[in-house]
């Protein structure tokens, strides 16, 4: 695919995808979700990717969904573009390897959705956050009415909601929904160690975590701990687990 939208690179077992779109702030339209549904179907079944990278260029990460797409469509579309944009988002969520928001800037609306669906989030100190589908009379479309609460708890996630109220990345640290703050000008390479520390860590013990953590939170306690029971029994017919734990007595660096 000759991609317009997202520019896409892949090394060193990091893929980083940036959003292209700084004149429209990087709003989300039809084409955006096109083009990242495609990048997921070339990524899904690659085993040299480990961790990916979503950011945006310019001012912005993503200052929500497109408002001029919108402004034109009928309840049946906007219906469709909801569930669209849920799909991919969910899909995000769900692949397999660990996901970072590095947070340039604005993470508005379907911006900050954007950022929840990642596995966590680096934000710059110049980023913003907010819900401000209140201003355009709406409710957020792409799950932040579920991701907000989950992350930052039912008063944050109301408030945030309720008064449309844009957050600095300090603030948004101090509620949970980032997980560290950089320099501006730090942002990619703090993210960028973080990816290769994640992406050098023990072969299947880094998707088989996300995969028990996300799965778990659906579930009771209980039944989450066997989960994690089960798939922690797993890893010992795995040559990496071994190497790993070898390593350690022998007092070396693991043979990944
Ligand atoms: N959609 C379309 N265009 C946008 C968007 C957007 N979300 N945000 C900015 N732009 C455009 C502006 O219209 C402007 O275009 P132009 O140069 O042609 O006039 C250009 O980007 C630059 O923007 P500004 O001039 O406004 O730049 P500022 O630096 O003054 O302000 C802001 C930056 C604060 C980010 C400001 O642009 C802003 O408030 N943007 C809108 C934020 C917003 O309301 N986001 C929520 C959108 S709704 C949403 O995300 C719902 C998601 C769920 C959808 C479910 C499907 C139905």
């Amino acid at each position: 695919m000759n991609y317009q939208i997202l520019n896409i690179l892949i090394a060193d077992r990091v893929a980083v995808v940036t959003i292209t779109r700084p004149a429209a702030m990087n709003a989300l339209n039809t084409n955006f979700f096109k083009e990242f549904n495609h990048f997921l179907d070339d990524l899904e079944p690659r085993d040299d990717v480990k961790v990916l990278v979503i950011t945006g260029e310019g001012k912005a990460f993503v200052a929500g969904a497109d408002i001029a797409e919108m402004v034109h469509m009928n309840p049946e579309e906007g219906h469709a573009f909801s569930t669209f944009g849920q799909r991919t988002f969910d899909r995000l969520e769900q692949l397999a390897i660990p996901v970072i928001a590095a947070i340039n800037g604005y993470a508005l609306g379907g911006g900050c959705e954007l950022a929840m669906a990642c596995d966590f989030r680096i934000a710059s100190k110049l980023a913003k956050f907010g819900q401000p589908e209140m201003n355009l009379g709406m409710i957020p479309g792409y799950a932040a009415t579920q991701r907000l609460s989950r992350l930052t708890g039912l008063g944050n996630a109301l408030y945030l909601i309720l008064t449309a109220e844009t957050i600095t990345a300090d603030d948004a640290l101090r509620i949970g929904l980032v997980q560290k703050v950089t320099e501006p000008e730090m942002l990619m390479e703090e993210v960028m160690k973080l990816a290769s520390k994640i992406a050098g860590n023990g072969s299947l013990a880094v998707p088989v975590s996300k995969r028990v953590i996300r799965d778990g939170i659906s579930m009771g306690f209980r039944e989450a701990s066997e989960l994690e029971a089960v798939e922690f029994g797993k890893q010992f017919s795995n040559e990496a687990t071994k190497e790993g734990m070898k390593a350690f007595l022998e007092k070396r660096k693991p043979n990944w």
